[in-house]
């Protein structure tokens, strides 16, 4: 693990990832390897009682980061991520990450694969295709995650298990921060 870094600074280095083509190993590498200083997150972290709640940090054409924030009992029913590469990090707060992978599509059947997967600071949710995830119901404290996709995402399937139905659904943003294609520093 390196030293802490400012999110700031997180930008700026996912910035130049970017110019160098985003290669995954690359890009997966630096998420394990950062520490951010949970200060910096401040600025991005909002509370809803009736949803978890995306905040945006950056964004470009070539990809997206948010701060998510996840009050005591909420959590992102399955949901796919497409073709999009996704990672999640926990930064406070524990998370659990259940993946699925999709037997047959109309209708859709999906199958759990593997155990749930909880996840403390500095965790990182790598590439998941369709996945849940939840604030850790036996930890019973607020969380937020940092999620990085490539490339921005504003629409997925959300599927429900009991019923055997999914829907798509249209992303939407908590807070944005001031800038959105360029960063102000900070
Ligand atoms: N993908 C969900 C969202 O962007 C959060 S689950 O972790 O990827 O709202
Ligand atoms: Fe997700």
């Amino acid at each position: 693990m390196g030293p802490f870094v400012s999110i700031g600074q997180v930008v700026a280095d996912l910035l130049d990832l970017e110019k160098a083509g985003f290669a995954t190993p690359e890009v997966q590498a630096y998420l394990l390897a950062t520490r951010i200083e949970p200060t910096s997150l401040e600025r991005y972290v909002t509370v809803d009682q009736t949803h978890y709640t995306r905040n945006l940090i950056h964004r470009t054409d070539g990809f997206e980061l948010l701060a998510l924030c996840w009050a005591v009992g909420q959590a992102a029913p399955i949901h796919d991520h497409e073709e999009q590469r996704c990672w999640a990090r926990v930064e406070r707060g524990r998370l659990r990450f259940t993946d699925f992978t999709l037997l047959s599509d109309d209708p859709p059947h999906l199958e759990q694969s593997g155990p749930a997967v909880t996840g403390d600071p500095g965790h990182l949710n790598a590439l998941p295709r369709i996945h849940k995830v939840e604030n850790d119901p036996s930890f019973r404290q607020r969380a937020v995650s940092l999620h990085l996709y490539a490339r921005p995402f504003a629409e997925c399937t959300i599927y429900d298990l009991s019923r055997r139905e999914k829907r798509r659904q249209r992303l939407r943003y908590d807070s944005v921060a001031h800038s959105i294609g360029f960063w102000d520093g900070g």
